[in-house]
Order: C-alpha cells, then sequence, then structure tokens
C-alpha cells in the first residue's frame, strides 16, 4: 500500500480548504488482490489520514488502470484464513502461520472514520474488493471498471457488511442475484443498479474524484462528519449510536455548560448549573 495526500494528487481548480489523502493498494500484477500485510498498512494509512486534522477526505484506490482491488489474496489462503507472507517469516507474528480474517476489521474501520472514504475504481472491483469499495461512502467508476463477488466460486463468502450494506444499496432481489450467480457488471449496470456514484471516463477518474473531494472539502468537516455517524447509527446498532452519541459529547465539551462541570472538578468545588436553561 502506498498512501500519499492532497499536492501529489491531479491539481484541480483552485485552492482547497484541506488537502485529500489517497491510499493506493500497489499489488498490481494480482489484480491488487489483499494479504494480511496489505490489510495492515491500510489500516495504518488510514489511521494517519484520520489523525491528520488537515486531511477532510481519503481516496481508496488500485494502482493502475485493471484493477481496484480483487479480494483476498488466494494463494496465501489457507486452511485457517488468509497468511502472513509465506515468502517472509519475519512477517509471522510469533514465527507461527496463522490464518487471518482482518479485513472485516477494516471494513469497520472505514465505516468508522469520521472523514468521507472514496473508492476511485479502474478495473476490476472483485470478491472482498468489491466489498471494499461498497463500503467506501462515495464511488467513482471508470468507464472500464467492473464489479462482482466470487465467493461462492472460490469457496467463501462475506455474509456481513457484504450482504447487508449491498442490500441497503440495490435491493434485496440484485443483491442476491450478485451473490448467487457471481457474474460481472458493467461500470453502466452498477450507476444503474446504485452500486455507484458516478461513471467517467478511465483518463478522467482521478481528476474527477480529486473534484468530488474538492466539492466536499468546501463543506462543514463537522457536519460531514455528523452525516456519516447518522448514516450508519441504525444499522450498526448500539456501535453506531454510542459514534453518534460521542460525536455529540465532542460539540458539547465546546460548550460553557460541559465546561463548568470541568472547571468546578477541576477547581475542587461544586459545579453551578443553575444559569443553563432547562430547555423546552
Ligand atoms: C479479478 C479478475 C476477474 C481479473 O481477471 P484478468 O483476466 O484480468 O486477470 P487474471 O489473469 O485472472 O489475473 C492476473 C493475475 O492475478 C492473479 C491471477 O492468478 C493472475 O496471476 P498469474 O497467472 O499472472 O500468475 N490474481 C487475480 N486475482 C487474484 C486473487 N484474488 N488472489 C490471488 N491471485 C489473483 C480475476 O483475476 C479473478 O477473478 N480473480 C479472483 C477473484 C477472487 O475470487 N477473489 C477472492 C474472493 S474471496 C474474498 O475476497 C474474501 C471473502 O470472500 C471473504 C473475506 C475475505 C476475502
Amino acid at each position: 500500500v502506498s498512501a500519499n495526500h492532497g499536492p501529489e494528487l491531479e491539481p484541480g481548480a483552485g485552492p482547497t480548504p484541506g488537502s485529500i489523502a489517497k491510499i493506493t493498494i500497489d499489488r498490481p500484477q494480482v489484480r491488487n488482490a489483499f494479504r494480511p500485510q496489505t490489510i495492515v498498512e491500510i489500516a495504518h494509512a488510514l489511521d494517519r489520514a484520520r489523525e491528520d486534522t488537515t486531511v477532510g477526505a481519503i481516496i481508496l484506490t488500485g494502482e493502475g488502470p485493471l484493477a481496484f482491488c480483487s479480494g483476498g489474496d488466494q494463494q496465501v489462503r489457507g486452511d485457517s484464513g488468509y497468511l502472513t507472507d509465506p515468502d517472509n517469516p519475519d512477517r509471522q507474528p510469533s514465527g507461527s502461520s496463522v490464518g487471518r480474517f482482518h479485513v472485516t476489521d477494516l471494513q469497520v474501520q472505514i465505516r468508522r472514520c469520521p472523514k468521507p472514504v472514496v473508492a476511485m475504481v479502474a478495473g476490476y472491483a472483485i470478491g472482498g474488493g468489491h466489498v471494499l469499495h461498497l463500503i467506501c461512502d462515495l464511488t467513482i467508476a471508470a468507464d472500464n471498471a467492473r464489479f462482482g463477488q466470487t465467493g461462492p466460486k472460490v469457496g467463501s463468502f462475506d455474509g456481513g457488511f457484504g450482504a447487508s450494506v449491498l442490500v441497503d444499496a440495490v435491493g434485496p432481489k440484485k443483491a442476491k442475484e450478485i451473490w448467487f450467480l457471481c457474474r460481472q457488471y458493467s461500470a453502466q449496470e452498477a450507476l444503474s443498479m446504485g452500486l455507484v456514484n458516478t461513471v467517467v471516463p478511465l483518463e478522467r477518474l482521478e481528476a474527477e474524484t480529486v473534484g468530488w473531494c474538492e466539492e466536499m472539502l468546501a463543506n462543514s468537516p463537522f457536519a460531514l462528519r455528523l452525516l456519516k455517524a447518522s448514516f450508519h447509527a441504525a444499522e450498526d446498532g448500539y456501535a453506531g449510536l454510542q459514534q453518534l452519541a460521542h460525536d455529540t459529547n465532542l460539540l458539547f465539551y465546546g460548550n460553557e455548560e460541559a465546561q463548568v462541570g470541568r472547571d468546578a472538578y477541576k477547581q475542587g468545588r461544586r459545579p453551578d448549573f443553575s444559569v443553563f436553561p432547562k430547555r423546552p
């Protein structure tokens, strides 16, 4: 995985009130299939982008025009999950080759990231790679993009977000078709079923994606943060509500009423909340 920030992206028109992080899965020789190490690196890059207070939008993409991501690397698929690179023992935790399945943690991380994450898709978004684009907040597809699930063909499936978020996007009949038949769909078909936000010429893909990000950067980052949490709150149950609730707590910290409580505690006295209205 490689990661970079706004200035290295193809520039759009005018200055932007923030920067854009770009995370690229860099394994084009296998259509950007992910190994455990790939997931670890994407997770670190996402963390960096989240912590960087200048970053207002994050692009997730794959290297080259042929693929966004082709899902889990079947060459390192063992009997207990995906194995750490067998050619590189240094990457084996405690020397053992324990199978992992932590792309699911990455999906949660993308969903809970308080900044918009945009999938920039050229070529194949297939299998676990299709779920990754699905989890992103927006998808900008090149006209050569192809979408689909392969799980049942290769003895796998994603019945988590890969099923539920797909149902929300395209409806239950289409979601079941996608999973049961394992067909591939063109960018235009994906657009017409609500899987992607727009389809653009391949040569315009990055410029158009940056343009969408710049439009979001011009808007209130906190409003976008609260909206993203709100969109997910019901589906994610207590975890979704927890995120939304703590975002309101974050706002409350900036309020004088909350500060009265903090200051009284620090000064060892009783807080006086009497001046604050009991709002109707
Ligand atoms: C992506 C697709 C349709 C591309 O087809 P094409 O014809 O453009 O390329 P080709 O020749 O199939 O692939 C090029 C090279 O990449 C490797 C291929 O084996 C091939 O290697 P060489 O022959 O050049 O040595 N490659 C491609 N995808 C790979 C993969 N996922 N793992 C390892 N090597 C891969 C076509 O390549 C394709 O259908 N790929 C397989 C897609 C797939 O089944 N992915 C796994 C689904 S399961 C999953 O992702 C998953 C899950 O269900 C649940 C949890 C976590 C993960």
